[in-house]
């Protein structure tokens, strides 16, 4: 795809304010995602149906004849960053944009003996903290270019399941959804990802299928309350098998919720989790057990173009996160019944949740009025927002890295 002149200049122009002489460099492009469906479920490694979006992180790296990253953004509110590469790289401050750059380069390092490094300048069109992925964008674009400028080439899968490793370096103990997606990704297509090992499906969108993104104006900051949230929720799943393994009903079964889905189907694992677990943790495995459900039937849907099912997946996804797995708030749950009262086939959280965006489904005939009616919803604040509230997600390509070149 090639990028604008525009795009590239602004780069150029962004990185040399900072670094000085841009002589010979590269830029790595990584896009942010919206997952259709399948919500906090791949930590369990349970298969989830996201596709990535044409907001992306864009990052201009020029090699150092050192080991010194040094990290600048066009952004003011994320301040200019420096440190050594090392297999011990030390964190910034809890929430500092720079980690997730570091948590690229230390898995780098370590797995691949980086020895040069970088200045690199940094652009995005993703909101941040909005469940759409700009950690995952960065910490991939910064991959890309730290192993650019290395020399360092890998295939997108491997990569992805590298990064994914990598991200943890921040504090959360994620799943590998959102490097897959943002490396994998393909224009026109949802993916339906699957883990350990990561295995793709390009699905493709039907032509009148449309996607729409809104923000609950909630941050949503997964590096503070909702990190802790978040890993309590993976805890609490774990919790939940422990329980179903030792009970008389599971001995010597497979140790996982794949292997046990695979053998036994989500229905009956539900009836056997309904006698064996009860409150919370009942509620953790039964989003665990349904979600995987929803996942197959939504592809299905999205394969024969069933739009009302595939609506109906998504409705049913948002009140097994709300009420299941109370990922909600009260301001997703007003959006997400705003979208359907403005036309949307479906409609539901993405992404972690506590916050950040919904996304909505409906046929491009009903796309006007639910853009009008999710935009009255902003009306008095829009002029207020750095970024856009709403947009139309178009399935995009996966990241890629080039030289710099500005024609
Ligand atoms: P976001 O929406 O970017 O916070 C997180 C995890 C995913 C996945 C989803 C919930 C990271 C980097 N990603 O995404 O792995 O578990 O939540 O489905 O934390």
């Amino acid at each position: 795809m090639a990028e604008s002149d525009a795009d590239l200049s602004a780069l150029g122009a962004g990185f040399q304010a900072h670094f000085g002489a841009l002589r010979a460099g590269v830029v790595a492009r990584a896009p942010g995602r919206v997952n259709l469906i399948g919500e906090h479920v791949d930590y369990n490694d349970l298969p989830v149906l996201p596709m990535a979006l044409g907001q992306r992180t864009s990052i201009v790296a020029q090699p150092r004849d050192d080991r010194r990253v040094r990290c600048a953004s066009a952004k003011s509110r994320f301040g200019p960053r420096e440190f050594e590469l090392s297999a011990e790289i030390a964190r910034s401050p809890q929430g500092d944009w720079c980690n997730y750059v570091k948590a690229a380069a230390q898995a780098l390092v370590r797995e691949f003996g980086l020895e040069r490094g970088a200045d690199l300048f940094v652009s995005s069109d993703l909101p941040s903290s909005a469940g759409l992925s700009s950690s995952s964008a960065l910490v991939v674009a910064a991959g890309l270019a730290l192993a650019a400028v290395n020399g360092v080439a890998l295939e997108p899968l491997d990569f992805a399941e590298r990064m994914a490793r990598a991200e943890r370096y921040v504090g959360v103990e994620s799943g590998g959804m959102d490097q897959a997606i943002c490396l994998l990704g393909r224009d026109g297509h949802a993916l339906k990802l699957d883990f350990a090992p990561l295995r793709a499906e390009a699905l493709p969108c039907p032509g009148d299928w449309r996607f729409v993104v809104a923000h609950s104006l909630v941050e949503a900051d997964k590096s503070g309350a909702a990190r802790e949230a978040y890993n309590q929720r993976r805890a609490e799943c774990a919790a939940a098998l422990e329980l179903l393994l030792a009970s008389g009903e599971l001995q010597g079964e497979p140790r996982s919720y794949r292997g046990l889905l695979e053998v036994h189907g989500a229905e009956k694992l539900a009836w056997i989790a309904e006698r064996v677990l009860a409150g919370e943790l009942l509620a953790r495995a039964r989003h665990q057990l349904s979600e995987f459900a929803r996942v197959q039937q939504a592809r299905k849907c999205l394969v024969c173009a069933d739009a009302e099912g595939f609506g109906e997946a998504l409705d049913e996804s948002h009140a097994s996160l709300r009420d299941d797995y109370s990922v909600s708030c009260p301001e997703l749950d007003a959006l997400v019944e705003l979208a359907r009262a403005s036309g949307a086939l479906g409609a539901r959280l993405t992404g972690a949740g506590f916050g950040g965006c919904i996304v909505a489904f409906a046929r491009e005939t009903s796309l006007e009025r639910l853009l009008a009616g999710l935009g009255r919803h902003y009306a008095s604040r829009a002029s207020a927002l750095e970024f856009e509230p709403v947009l139309v997600a178009r399935p995009s390509r996966g990241a890629w890295v080039e030289p710099f070149e500005l024609r």
